[in-house]
């Protein structure tokens, strides 16, 4: 299957150059292009996902996963549409692959589109994306980031599920839509006093008819949600395809899984989905666990939380891992997040593996849910050095000095301190 399908758009690609080459007669292939066509190499991201940087790492073509190479990453403080990470849970090529680019929705499609809000309600109603373009927008700088993010860490304990995330499994973006909670709250659809959760789903759809589809619950009163918008716009034009457009719902602080491409559901509920996607997986237990003891199927409502906040995290972007720098003082730069509601309030770097820390600045102007930006400078002469990075917040949560410790069988919730290994010469 996955075969096939990169065969199919590579041979798409191969006829549009053949045309280009045509024209002018007997130019070669790029180097790039021969690669993508070798049947054992992994597809370009662009074969993937029309307007994709072919630097981006592909972990998985047939359902477009895929990631940003850290040198990239830390270049754009909002990360663009070229670069951005990507995660599908469905074959790219349902539905003729529509989905499979950075380009908008069609004009027709975004006239269409419709949300229906239902569930346990005495009036379900429907929402058109043309009349949320008309009401007041409002913007959202924030992390989007897979549960997965960081995933490959904990293989070093044990192998997990899903794909192999080194840190490039997010980005910050900055989203324009209509307040969640005000728009719900307009619509007067009479809830039932059982009324707890709401349920998200998109026009996605799993393969197989029975399949288990991607819905998410959120509590009605969780902090996140009250922040939530019906998203229209990513970095200020219309939500490229790829990453959910035309219209998008965007909880600041949540999981990327939490935050439902291609919105065409809104469901009030008394409890959380029984979809699998949600009961089943994108839980983290409550209690350590270990490889081959607790498995995807020992997961219950009791012993398991669903994803929903980022746990507190930090990267460095400076130096990268491998990088040589010059000798003296030293800028260390990286950037911490957390759940969307709690300020980072510490950063703290160490250069002699975690003996000292050192307070480092940070720039939290974008707000509490955006990339909170940190650096200090650091003397240090030639050799080999390490810096680690640990970020803490206000209600005094911090990273485990060990990742590991939070192995589980998802793979999820990665937040270890950061170690990165340069030169100094
Ligand atoms: N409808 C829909 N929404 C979805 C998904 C999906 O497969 N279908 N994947 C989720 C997951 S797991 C992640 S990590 C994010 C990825 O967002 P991005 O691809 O825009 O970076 O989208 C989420 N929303
Ligand atoms: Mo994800």
């Amino acid at each position: 299957m996955t075969v096939q399908f990169t065969r199919n758009v590579d041979r798409r690609r191969f006829l549009q150059m053949a045309g280009a080459a045509g024209a002018s007669g007997l130019l070669p292939l790029p180097g790039s292009i021969r690669r993508a066509l070798a049947a054992d190499a992994a597809p370009l991201a662009s074969a993937v996902i029309a307007g994709k940087s072919d630097k981006m790492i592909v972990h998985n073509a047939k359902l477009g996963v895929m990631e940003t190479p850290l040198d990239l990453l830390r270049d754009h403080p909002f990360t663009p549409k070229e670069i951005l990470y990507n995660r599908l849970h469905f074959p790219i090529d349902l539905n003729g692959g529509w989905v499979a680019t950075t380009a908008p929705a069609s004009t027709e499609t975004t006239r269409d589109w419709t949300i229906l809000v239902s569930g346990l309600v005495q009036r379900p109603k429907t929402i058109k994306v043309s009349d949320l373009a008309k009401m007041d927008q409002v913007k959202r700088i924030s992390v989007m980031q897979c549960a997965g993010n960081g995933r490959s860490y904990y293989w070093a304990k044990g192998k997990t599920a899903g794909s192999g995330w080194k840190h490039g499994g997010m980005g910050n973006l900055t989203w324009e839509g209509v307040p969640l909670m005000p728009l719900l709250k307009s619509l007067e659809l009479g809830p039932d006093p059982s009324v707890t959760f709401l349920s998200a789903n998109g026009k996605d759809v799993p393969p197989v008819v029975g399949g288990a589809d991607l819905i998410k619950s959120y509590h009605l009163a969780a902090p996140q949600l009250q922040n939530a918008i019906l998203a229209l716009k990513m970095n200020g034009e219309p939500i490229p395809t790829v990453h959910g457009g035309p219209v998008r719902l965007i909880i600041p602080g949540f999981y990327g899984n939490m935050n439902i491409k291609w919105l065409t559901d809104l469901m009030l509920m008394d409890r959380e989905n029984p979809s699998a996607l949600m009961q089943k997986t994108y839980r983290m237990p409550f209690e350590p666990v270990e490889p081959g003891k607790f498995t995807t199927q020992d997961m219950t409502q009791q012993n398991t939380v669903p994803t929903y906040g980022f746990a507190i995290m930090s990267v460095v972007f400076a130096p990268l891992a491998g990088e040589t720098v010059k000798a003296g003082n030293v800028d260390l730069k990286g950037v911490a997040w957390n759940d969307g509601v709690v300020p980072v309030t510490e950063v703290r770097v160490s250069v002699d593996q975690g003996r000292s820390w050192i307070a480092a600045e940070i720039d939290s102007s974008d707000g509490p849910t955006a990339w909170q930006h940190w650096q200090t400078r650091v003397a240090l002469s030639a050799g080999a050095h390490e810096v680690w990075v640990r970020a803490t917040d206000a209600w005094g949560r911090s990273q485990p000095m060990d990742g590991l410790t939070t192995w589980n069988p998802g793979g999820w919730d990665w937040h270890g301190v950061d170690r990165v290994a340069f030169q100094v010469a």
